[in-house]
């Protein structure tokens, strides 16, 4: 039927200068009848787009086709987020083609930096774990692997981000308004997803009961997949996202155009939470949407192979990134039962052996819950299906575990419906995203489940997509990794241990810091152009970037900037080596306390970059809008990368591999995966401090903190948080006493006034070391050398290996290179 095995050509020579110049003239005429020299930034932007998906478009054919003709056995990646920033560049460089096209523009007097700006950041996540969806994309692609994504195409991303007088100011993010140059509407492929109605069984003409639903509310799903390009292999994967559409069945049975919204809109706007659950009807709508739409998808294509259902576990591994899309569970089951007739027995076999999960969160208040009456309402199949999933749990455990255990494990515990317990006990496996993460998981949060299914567990560290975080955002240091180590790096990322044969170089250690320098002063002109703050280069610059939370506790960071800001204007003799302190924090729109910090950060930041007995010893820069784009654009620069959460807390962070692989020296908790990049670089070239997370469990267990003790005896906590009600801080009445209440009132929560001392210390050694700049290069060239091990490859193989079975294409020919 298909034909099989295609030849897959990809990497360098793909297009020359002369072919891609003729492509995009005919793709300007034929898009805006114009001639290449006519045409504006927005329309070359489009015309080159369109140029390049023809580029791989025969390739993303090929490989499907091929994943058809083998058969492979594929893992689909459903996550509700997907973060992935631009898309131009990134293709580029896969294809092979970043200098033909950068060459070929200039020819027209074209920066390609510029039209790269044009593109819109596609934002469809809020943070880490839409980020590492979309590293995984790539990583996925470029190691070959058959591997799909599956999530929502949000007509709104993630809000954009203003300050107004020090305050956060959300605006939508129209990220469509343009249109989208990289993604296929595929009419074809269109499903349609039940909601709400009245659900009962009643028995069929062959005498078994089936499923009969009444009044429900029908909605079209429509996919739009966007090519995933691996690097230089000529593979080319799918991240489908599903947006909304009222079916032409439906139109006459709303009433109001009202009414009618209220569906439409179902796709429209990402929640803007991220380690926060709640409960809203249209987020459970949305979960099932994508859920729904993407596993009909899936079974249609297993269908096609005509193999008997016990196959499916050999063609098909679901990846259930969060609890978001934990209803994979019973819609699967649903599918296979209610619409093929196998019996539960076989349903649920083949599910759990189907489905993996991935925890990415400690934090209570994100362990997402449901009240079983919105469950009952808007979905009710599968609420009859958690429920009989629930009674079979406790069924089969009884005589095994004790009651109380199972009824802590349970999934439908009084009126919620507890996903993350949905997602274990219908999965063959369970992950956390750093090795504590995973060690706590099973000691402490999930313990119970630990106890009862101990083969599940398993870890599996986050990881970066390289390319992007190296060879795309920091070009300057690319070029002395390929003049030094060779370009080996740019392909296995474990080579830049290569790197640690010239620590004691001078000469290479002099270019790493030039490059660095380079990359200062590109981010000193960006900051100056948007925020009109004058930074001096040869500062350090110290960087806090993550989504703000009061475990991850930028509060701390400023709290030791107010501490050198009394030093100074005490003694302005002090030994303090110039510093710029930038943060780039959105908070989410609900979460008042996180957007009192903001006002904060930015109400210091304009006491202190305005007085001028300060002069440039202190500045602070609080970069709106923090995305991918932002991202590159800061980590390059960093010298200083601050990774501060309070042990435990934090599952693992990503941005601390980047800064770290871009040199960047970190200041880190033992949280997360800073234990491994301790680990991975040696005491000696981190700064390490603060409580252990067994410290912190020891504090609860004991209940023995007190944060007014700290206030009361350490006089600099005093006069550092006295400032924030005492009028030193101007603008901050009420920000300050919440502040100040949250520590001393409310006892501190995540133990900053605990960890001050030692933060500070270690800020110490650190200002100390960095005036010693060989010592500090040679610290810097060792991070990056030891950074190849936090590469996404390396995660995802480990997932392909140990929770999907899955393997790359021509796992026996070698291509691309
Ligand atoms: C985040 N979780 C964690 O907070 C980060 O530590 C981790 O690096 C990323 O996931 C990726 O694993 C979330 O974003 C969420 F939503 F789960 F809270």
């Amino acid at each position: 039927m298909f034909q099989s095995v295609f030849v897959i050509k990809g990497g360098k020579g793909m297009i020359t200068k002369k072919q891609l110049i003729k492509e995009l003239r005919k793709n300007v005429q034929e898009m805006y009848a114009i001639e290449i020299e006519d045409a504006t930034e927005q329309e070359l932007f489009f015309s080159l787009g369109t140029t390049i998906k023809g580029i791989y478009n025969k390739n993303w054919q090929k490989t499907w086709n091929n994943y058809l003709a083998e058969e492979q056995k594929q893992v689909y990646y459903f996550s509700i987020e997907f973060l992935p920033g631009k898309l131009l560049k990134s293709n580029l460089l896969n294809l092979g083609i970043l200098e033909v096209v950068r060459e070929s523009l200039a020819e027209f007097s074209v920066d390609l930096e510029d039209l790269a700006a044009v593109e819109k950041d596609m934002a469809l996540g809020n943070g880490g774990l839409g980020r590492l969806a979309s590293c995984f994309m790539d990583a996925i692609a470029s190691s070959g692997l058959p591997g799909n994504g599956n999530g929502i195409r949000y007509d709104y991303g993630l809000f954009k981000q203003q300050f107004v007088d020090g305050y956060q100011v959300e605006l939508p993010d129209e990220w469509l308004r343009n249109g989208n140059v990289w993604e296929i509407r595929r009419d074809s492929k269109a499903v349609n997803v039940h909601f709400g109605g009245d659900v009962y069984m009643q028995p069929k003409s062959n005498g078994k009961l089936g499923v009969v639903a009444e009044n429900e509310t029908i909605l079209r799903a429509v996919p739009y997949d966007t090519g995933m390009v691996g690097f230089e292999n000529g593979i080319v994967n799918t991240m489908r996202l599903w947006s909304v559409e009222i079916p032409s069945s439906e139109e006459g049975k709303y009433r109001s155009i009202e009414e009618r919204r209220v569906f439409e809109d179902l796709t429209a706007v990402l929640y803007p939470d991220d380690s926060n659950a709640r409960g809203r009807l249209i987020r459970l709508a949305q979960e099932y949407f994508f859920v729904s739409a993407g596993i009909q998808s899936i079974i249609r294509y297993f269908k096609k192979l005509n193999h008997p259902w016990h196959v499916l576990s050999e063609k098909v591994a679901i990846h259930i990134n969060d609890t978001h899309p934990a209803l994979c569970i019973p819609e699967l089951m649903r599918i296979l039962m209610d619409e093929y007739e196998v019996s539960w027995e076989q349903a649920w076999d083949l599910t759990s052996k189907v489905m993996s999960y991935t925890n990415h969160t400690i934090m209570a208040e994100a362990l997402e819950k449901w009240p079983t009456y919105l469950m009952k309402r808007s979905l009710p199949r599968m609420y009859q299906i958690i429920k009989e999933i629930d009674r079979r749990y406790v069924v089969s455990m009884s005589g095994i575990h004790d009651a109380a255990l199972i009824e802590r494990t349970r999934i439908i515990q009084g009126e919620d419906i507890h996903m993350a317990n949905l997602a274990i006990i219908g999965s063959h496996s369970t992950n956390g995203v750093a090795k504590l993460h995973s060690d706590l998981l099973k000691a402490v949060v999930l313990h119970d489940f630990y106890t009862i299914y101990p083969e599940r567990f398993n870890n599996k560290t986050n990881g970066i997509a390289q390319r992007r975080w190296l060879q795309l955002s920091n070009e300057p240091l690319s070029r002395v990794l390929d003049e030094t180590i060779g370009k080996s790096w740019r392909h296995e990322p474990a080579d830049l241990k290569l790197l640690m044969n010239y620590q004691n170089d001078p000469i290479v250690l002099e270019k790493l810091a030039k490059a660095k320098q380079q990359k200062k002063e590109e981010l000193a002109k960006y900051i100056q152009e948007t925020t009109g703050i004058i930074v001096n280069p040869t500062a350090i610059f110290d960087v806090q970037i993550k989504r703000l939370h009061a475990y991850k506790r930028q509060l701390l960071n400023l709290l030791h900037i107010l501490k050198l800001y009394f030093e100074i204007k005490e003694n302005p003799q002090a030994s303090i080596y110039p510093r710029v302190f930038i943060f780039g924090a959105k908070a989410a729109p609900s979460y008042a306390y996180a957007k009192s910090i903001i006002k904060v950060i930015n109400e210091v930041a304009n006491l202190v970059n305005h007085d001028q007995t300060i002069g440039d010893k202190l500045k602070i820069v609080f970069l709106p809008n923090y995305n991918v784009s932002l991202a590159e654009k800061i980590i390059p620069a960093a010298d200083v990368s601050e990774q501060i959460s309070l042990a435990s807390k934090e599952a693992s962070g990503t941005s601390n591999m980047k800064l770290m692989l871009n040199g960047a020296i970190t200041i880190a908790t033992l949280d997360g995966a800073n234990v491994e990049i301790r680990d991975a670089v040696g005491d000696e070239n981190i700064y390490i401090f603060g409580l252990t997370e067994a410290e912190v469990y020891a504090y609860y267990e004991n209940k023995n903190y007190s944060a007014r003790e700290v206030y009361e005896t350490n006089p600099i906590v005093h006069r550092v948080l006295n400032a924030f009600v005492d009028g030193s801080i101007p603008n901050i009445e009420r920000e300050g006493q919440e502040i100040v209440d949250s520590l001393l009132l409310y006892n501190d929560e995540y133990f900053l006034l605990r960890d001050f001392d030692a933060y500070c210390e270690a800020q110490a050694r650190l200002n100390q070391a960095y005036q010693d700049a060989t010592h500090w290069q040679k610290c810097s060239l060792i991070n990056i050398a030891n950074a190849g091990t936090f590469s996404a490859d390396k995660t995802v193989k480990q997932y392909a290996e140990d929770i999907w079975q899955i393997e790359p294409l021509f796992a026996h020919t070698h291509q691309g290179r």
